[in-house]
Parts: C-alpha cells; sequence; structure tokens
C-alpha cells in the first residue's frame, strides 16, 4: 500500500545517505527481503550474513535478523557501526544459554572440544574452540572426529543429535532449543503426506529426529532453498521458518511450497512456523534503526570479548573458504 511504498522509499533514501547496507536472514519477513536486494543487500543465512557483512565496503550495516547476528557481524567488523531493526530480536537458543552456566558445564568437562552453534551470545562463542552454522556443522564435526577428541555441542540438541548421528562423534549435548523447529509434529506431518504423496519434505535439523527422520532433504536454510531448486517434485512441504518460501518460490517459482505442521495451532503455537524476533523487523523498524538515536540500535561487543569470540569464527570462516 502507499504508506509502504513510502517507507520502502524513506529507507532507501536513507542507507545512500547514511552509507549503510542491509543484511537480510531468510527468516525475515518477504518484504524485507525484497528491500535488502532491491538496495544491494544480500539475503542469506547467517554464515553467509557474516560475511557480507564483513566484506560490505560500507561503513554501516542494518543486520535484520536477531541479535546473535548483530553480534557476530561487530566481531569481524569492528570497525563499522551495526544497527538492528531493534535490539529485542533475540533467539530461544542464545536466551537458553547464559554463559556462567555454559561456562560451568565446559569447566567440568575440561578434555572436550567446545563447538557452539552461531546461535549463541559474544560471551559464549568466546568460551568456545569453535563456531559453527547448521550449513558447515556436519563437515567441521566429522574433522573434529576424525582427531578423535569428544566434543562438547551447545545449544541446539536436535541439530547436535542429528549430527551425532550422522558423525558417530562424541558429544555432549546442551539442551537448548529452537521454539520455531520443535513444534514441528511427526504425526501431523504422517498425515499430510497423506494428503500429498508425492510431495518431498524438505527438514531443517533444528527439528526433532522424528520429524528429521521423515525427510527427504536435510540441511541449513540454504541447502533446502538448493533442494527445493534442484529436486524434481513440485511440491515440497517444509520443516522451517515460513520466511523461507519467499526464496524457495524465487528459486522455483512454479513448485508448489507447504508449511509443515506444528503441534499446536493457532493461540496454542509459540510460533507457528514463524519466529517471533525474526518479525520483529518490520519496515517501520528498519527506518527506525536509521533515523533514531544509534543508542536504540547500535550493537556494542567488549573489546577484549570480540577478540575472544574471533578466534573460534575465523576457525569456522577459515575452513568453509
Ligand atoms: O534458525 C536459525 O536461526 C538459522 C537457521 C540460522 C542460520 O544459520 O541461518
Ligand atoms: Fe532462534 Fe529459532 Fe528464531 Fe532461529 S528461528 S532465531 S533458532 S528462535
Amino acid at each position: 500500500d502507499a504508506r509502504k511504498q513510502q517507507l520502502r522509499e524513506e529507507i532507501k533514501a536513507l542507507l545512500k545517505q547514511r552509507n549503510a547496507v542491509m543484511v537480510a536472514h531468510y527468516y525475515t519477513d518477504p518484504e524485507i527481503q525484497a528491500l535488502a536486494e532491491e538496495t544491494g543487500g544480500c539475503v542469506a543465512d547467517s554464515l553467509e550474513m557474516a560475511r557480507f557483512g564483513r566484506d560490505a565496503k560500507e561503513q554501516t550495516l542494518i543486520v535484520a535478523g536477531v541479535k546473535f547476528m548483530g553480534e557476530t557481524a561487530k566481531i569481524l567488523s569492528p570497525e563499522k557501526s551495526v544497527l538492528m531493526p531493534t535490539l529485542e530480536a533475540t533467539c530461544s537458543l542464545d536466551l537458553g544459554c547464559p554463559i556462567d552456566k555454559f561456562s560451568e558445564f565446559c569447566d567440568a568437562h575440561p578434555d572436550h572440544t567446545v563447538v557452539v552453534y552461531a546461535n549463541t551470545s559474544a560471551a559464549v562463542k568466546a568460551r568456545a574452540d569453535w563456531v559453527v552454522t547448521s550449513s558447515i556443522a556436519l563437515e567441521i564435526v566429522e574433522h573434529l572426529e576424525e582427531q578423535g577428541k569428544p566434543i562438547i555441542w551447545g545449544p541446539d540438541r536436535h541439530l547436535g543429535a542429528y549430527i551425532a548421528k550422522k558423525t558417530g562423534a562424541d558429544m555432549l549435548m546442551w539442551q537448548g532449543e529452537c521454539i520455531v523447529h520443535d513444534e514441528f509434529s511427526a504425526q501431523k506431518l504422517k498425515d499430510m503426506k497423506a494428503v500429498y504423496p508425492d510431495a518431498a519434505v524438505l527438514v531443517h535439523p533444528e527439528s526433532p529426529a522424528s520429524v528429521v527422520d521423515m525427510a527427504d532433504a536435510v540441511g541449513s536454510t540454504s541447502q533446502l532453498i538448493a533442494a527445493a531448486k534442484n529436486m524434481s517434485n513440485d511440491t515440497f512441504i517444509v520443516a522451517t521458518d515460513k520466511g523461507i518460501f519467499y526464496k524457495m518460490q524465487q528459486q522455483a517459482p512454479d513448485k508448489t511450497f507447504i508449511e509443515a505442521p506444528t503441534a499446536g495451532n493457532g493461540a496454542t503455537c509459540k510460533s507457528c512456523a514463524h519466529c517471533p524476533w525474526m518479525a520483529m523487523n518490520g519496515l517501520e523498524a528498519v527506518r527506525n534503526a536509521l533515523t533514531e538515536n544509534k543508542s536504540s540500535h547500535e550493537i556494542h561487543v567488549d573489546e577484549q570479548l570480540r577478540q575472544k569470540a574471533l578466534i573460534p569464527l575465523n576457525r569456522m570462516l577459515d575452513f568453509s573458504a
């Protein structure tokens, strides 16, 4: 509508004026992803967001995603201003893995290599030997498994269980989960598959094992988008945040994408396949990040912590390069 069009124009002008570029996650709302694309920014998974932000020539990054993504950008680019549409956008995995408790867990198992998912605070990353995202976790754990050292894995227990099963690695799990993926229901998925027998099932490994077991393809967001494009099926049932449909539809315009069912529905599900924190990144919030006082949008990471967190993050980026 007219008001949104005006907001979009305003944001475009402000991005230029402020020498800023937008980096958006696949789970943000379609209008945010479209705007990032139109303005020369990027739409990506958390690994690619980190790389794009680091390499961008602009002095200011607008990170449309959740807090750990802004922190990662700041860790990699301390000289840039990293602004978020809202500093309230967090993640249940980050919230469920406080540094004091996680540190105790690590201290209790000093012979273990500490591998943490990118969905964690800068402090948790600083405590880790490796940071991984879901697009590279399997390769990195395979590499560590070959060295034969036991692993502490945090915080997503479903992703951890999936990786342990695939690699045979000895992994001690932190018991965290993503509120979006944790709600997908294998029982309801079975019913849905009966209705769409020719559909391929695409599953993000933050989902419960019972759902992962029913998948035709398991992978990170970028891997699932590639599967949607490359698999010959016409119809796909997708168990990940529905924000991803924007990119799947763009990459495979003739195919049909259906949301995988959640255990609850309407008032009874926490997320209904859309992350409430990703959803905070509306057009207005993006505009506000460019107009309001920096202090209510800017990400800061303590310099000592930043230098520590940079080591396992760079280990991942170098491994994947
Ligand atoms: O669930 C998330 O937050 C994901 C999939 C992040 C990522 O790695 O892109
Ligand atoms: Fe965290 Fe899940 Fe939201 Fe991703 S979708 S930011 S893992 S709560």
